[in-house]
């Protein structure tokens, strides 16, 4: 891993035709709805902090954890690369709880608030929602305006 790549995770949890998403209350993307997730730590696999995460932020423990993405961000004059693993979550336990880093709310698919998301979502939601694998790299000047990307639909990820 090169120094300037940080490994995040980022959980979609899912039932009948809901999306779990949580509403960022501190740090970055604060204010935006999105799945949860966060820093992979040195000592644990990118599965392991994937589970970490969701159970910190919301309160639910996952029982079948399915990679369905890999998202690269970078930021213009940051040089560091983000590389953000999203995980579906189909089998969990618990109930959703507010954190003090989430508030978290179900969303029908058909109505997900993309207008209060990070402006990839939009891109790449359509794919994930449908069950197609993809791999995507945005380019950020600041954090509203996508300067250019690449999507792409994958058979397999690492
Ligand atoms: O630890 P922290 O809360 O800073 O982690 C950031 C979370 O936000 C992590 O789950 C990865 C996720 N994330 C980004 N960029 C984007 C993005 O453009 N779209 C979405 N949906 N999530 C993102 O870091």
């Amino acid at each position: 891993m090169s120094t300037n790549q940080k490994i995040l995770t980022l959980v979609m949890v899912r039932k009948a035709n809901a999306i779990l998403l949580g509403l960022k209350k501190r740090g970055f993307g604060e204010g935006k709805w999105n799945g949860f997730g966060g820093k992979v730590e040195n000592d644990e696999t990118v599965a392991e902090g994937a589970i970490r995460e969701l159970e910190e932020e919301s309160g639910l423990v996952a029982k079948c954890l399915k990679k369905v993405g890999i998202l690269e961000f970078e930021f213009v004059g940051n040089p560091i690369v983000l590389e953000v693993h999203v995980f579906d979550v189909l089998q969990y336990e618990g109930e959703p709880v507010e954190t003090e880093e989430m508030q978290p709310q179900w969303f029908p698919e058909d109505s997900v608030p993309y207008e209060k998301m990070w402006p990839d979502d939009i891109l790449w939601y359509p794919l994930y929602l449908k069950g197609i694998k993809f791999k995507g790299y945005f380019l950020y000047q600041g954090h509203d305006t996508i300067l250019k990307y690449t999507l792409t639909q994958v058979d397999h990820l690492p």
